[in-house]
């Protein structure tokens, strides 16, 4: 038995995403939240100048990216650095994400990661052997918290057939003027728009993004404990935080192994392979 009601599945299937409140209870948020103050606090800035950009992912070619699909590693905000390289704000409000393994390697985020609760909802999506390809801790800090330019996760975790499916909880409200998803409803229906690979010169699109309206994209805006469930082929993006308040998120790929082929070229390449949520 899965966790979702018909009606919800219904939901999900027409518009390719559905808010579930009160999905993670307080103390969940909090074990997360405070976890990663402490490894904020711990990590040294000096150690790397790994940048996270949507919009220049050319950025994105070396070992620290690459290593990091199976590391608890750290990417900056594009605009966190002055014109003399230099961080212009302490590095608790300078950091774009931390990802990608921590669901694998911090015991605050596997619990929530690997619960009950999310493996029967992906039971209710019918998931028969889910694997977390990769987790990320999103900012979005005040003021510089970078636009997550329009995108489908199959484009980025590709399976044959195409399994990705996206959980975003919310740490915090998310809301209009501090970064809330936005996404185009039914849009997953239309297939997937383009890959993104790797290959020997670093990692790349197969093809140009097309231009989309504006006016066809819904905002999310949910209460701090509410998951995002997103269909692997839903265009969906964020816009710049200018408020003055974050908006953390903590973000989940999942994909199925069982019958479906893990991509070569996807940019992650691991070496140990991951444990499944379950096996069905
Ligand atoms: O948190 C965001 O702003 C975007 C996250 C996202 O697109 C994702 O996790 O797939």
């Amino acid at each position: 038995m899965g966790i979702l009601s018909p009606d919800q599945l219904k939901s999900f299937n027409s518009q390719g995403f559905l808010v579930i409140e009160s999905f993670a209870t307080d103390d969940e948020i909090q074990t997360m939240t405070k976890r990663m103050e402490q490894l904020v606090d711990e990590f040294d800035p000096s150690s790397t100048a790994s940048i996270f950009s949507t919009k220049n992912q050319q950025k994105l070619t070396d070992d620290y990216f690459f290593e990091s699909a199976e590391r608890v590693s750290f990417f900056f905000e594009e605009k966190a650095f002055g014109d003399d390289g230099n961080l212009k704000q302490p590095k608790q409000v300078s950091l774009n994400k931390v990802g990608h393994a921590l669901h694998e390697i911090e015991p605050a985020f596997k619990k929530f990661s690997s619960s009950e609760k999310t493996s029967s909802l992906m039971r209710s999506l019918g998931y028969k052997r889910p694997v977390i390809m990769q987790s990320m801790y999103i900012f979005k800090q005040p003021g510089i918290g970078g636009e997550v330019v329009p995108h489908q996760d199959n484009s980025f975790i590709y399976t044959e057939p195409q399994t990705c499916t996206g959980l975003w909880l919310a740490l915090e409200d998310a809301t209009l003027s501090n970064g809330c998803l936005w996404a185009i409803p039914g849009s997953h229906k239309n297939g997937l728009v383009r890959k993104f690979y790797r290959d020997e010169d670093g990692v790349k699109f197969d093809r140009p993004s097309p231009s989309y309206d504006k006016k066809d994209f819904v905002p999310i805006e949910v209460k701090a404990g509410s998951l995002v469930v997103i269909h692997g082929n839903l265009i969906h993006q964020s816009f710049e935080n200018q408020s003055p308040k974050s908006r953390h998120a903590y973000s989940l790929h999942v994909v199925d192994t069982d019958g479906c082929k893990w991509a070569s070229e996807n940019w992650i390449r691991r070496k140990v392979e991951p444990e499944p949520l379950y096996v069905n």
